[in-house]
């Protein structure tokens, strides 16, 4: 059952009830390995399921554009003055409904239509936002982008400075959502502010990271931060604008009135729930069990044969190439799936294959380290993995739900906050 109960609409509408119950269960069963994925606190839940959905906050604290505001005022600085305090900002914006929205109002702040922009190409590990062609950051400004080697699976900086002094970008942005290792923040500032450009450091993926001490903070370095605030900070689905003083009202402007209407005062709740939590000392011992976890997986992935993009992890996500198993990353993604083990097909660096059927899996270890699963339990997951594949390859059904049966056995020993095996 999800927890908290939902005798409301179990009473009003049955039918999403019961899809909502289910996903609860789906949920608890499954070893949920997506790297920008995690289980929320009850706390969070509940900030977001409140009446604070009902109000329409235009405009910021102090300076509104609707009456009533004396509620909603404080909660939105509460989470203004945590964000700064956690991720040591001059300034932070909560009000970005996600990350796309988010970078589409950096752009919006110091870029023009048809300016140039720079970051991390989508196939070698950015993200849709940082210029891709099917996005509209690809569509309406001139995007260039950098990779990483071939021979090492890592960015190169020389490489960055290079394309980012002949094209000149207004932005350069780092960050993205399949790098395993640690980005050199310092290093992109440097080259940014050698070529021009506004940098801006996408950290969504690693936020929690960031947070807890587990990776270095590009506050102090890079003047912009993007973040998401629903993966490893293991808030609700949002997200924030962080900077220093310089670049703190082309944000809010671009934020409001450039991009958005009126804020969601129940996700800054949740926000605010979320980087409380994220400030408590047991925080930074999730942030470091994370990496644990991923590095335990690697090591044990990589003792079965699989082939890890960079050959290993700093951070919360691997990235493996299947192809020297003889089989696509969406096939095993699919055949894991119904083995209860839950993660995506992504693209490798320099991949042969299409983007809906690469050659790669995605894989990151936030929401099993929020389980409670250690590193002790690493070698286990490898080998089921591996089980999983095999089995793919060989159309092995049976020893996907044999799988599926001892994952679930595993898990009912870590509970999930949002689901109660009870009524
Ligand atoms: N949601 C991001 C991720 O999965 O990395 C992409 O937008």
């Amino acid at each position: 059952m999800h927890q908290p109960s939902i005798p409301q609409i179990e009473s009003s509408d049955p039918e999403i009830a019961g899809l909502i119950h289910d996903e609860a269960r789906r949920q608890a069963e499954k070893i949920r390995l997506i790297p920008s994925e995690n289980y929320v606190s009850l706390a969070v839940l509940e900030a977001c399921g409140t009446v604070l959905n009902n109000k329409y906050s235009e405009g910021y604290p102090g300076k509104r554009y609707y009456e009533g505001q004396q509620i909603i005022d404080p909660i939105e600085t509460i989470a203004v003055e945590r964000a700064r305090a956690l991720f040591g900002v001059d300034h932070a914006n909560v009000q970005p409904y996600s990350g796309s929205p988010a970078n589409l109002a950096v752009y919006l702040a110091f870029a023009q239509p048809g300016d140039t922009i720079m970051g991390m190409s989508l196939p070698m590990g950015g993200h849709l936002t940082h210029g891709a062609g099917v996005s509209i950051t690809g569509k309406w400004f001139r995007a260039v982008h950098y990779g990483v080697r071939q021979d090492t699976g890592r960015v190169d900086l020389d490489e960055v400075r290079d394309v980012a002094l002949r094209e000149r970008p207004k932005i350069l942005i780092c960050g993205g959502t399949a790098i395993p290792r640690t980005i050199d923040f310092p290093a992109f500032a440097a080259i940014a502010a050698e070529a021009g450009a506004v940098c801006v450091a996408d950290i969504a993926h690693i936020a929690g990271l960031i947070a807890g001490g587990a990776h270095p903070s590009p506050a102090g370095h890079v003047p912009v931060i993007s973040t998401t605030t629903h993966k490893t900070l293991r808030g609700p689905r949002g997200a924030m604008l962080m900077t220093d003083a310089a670049h703190a009202t082309a944000i809010d402007k671009a934020v409001f009135p450039g991009l958005q209407g009126g804020p969601h005062n129940h996700t800054t709740a949740g926000i605010a729930v979320a980087l409380r939590e994220a400030s408590a000392p047991s925080f930074r011992d999730y942030a470091a069990a994370i990496v644990a976890n991923a590095k335990a997986l690697a090591t044990a992935l990589q003792a079965r044969g699989y082939d890890l993009v960079s050959g290993g992890t700093d951070n919360h996500l691997l990235l493996v190439d299947l192809t020297s198993k003889g089989i696509g990353g969406k096939p095993a993604a699919k055949a894991l799936d119904r083995a209860g083990i839950e993660l995506n097909f992504n693209t490798v660096p320099f991949d042969p294959r299409r983007p809906f059927d690469p050659s790669g899996i995605r894989l990151g270890t936030p929401a099993i380290t929020t389980r409670g699963l250690d590193e002790s339990h690493m070698p286990a997951l490898a080998g089921w993995i591996d089980e999983a594949i095999t089995a793919a390859i060989k159309d092995d059904e049976a020893t996907l739900d044999r799988v599926a049966a001892e994952v679930r056995g595993l898990l009912a020993a870590f509970p999930m906050p949002g689901w109660s095996a009870q009524p």
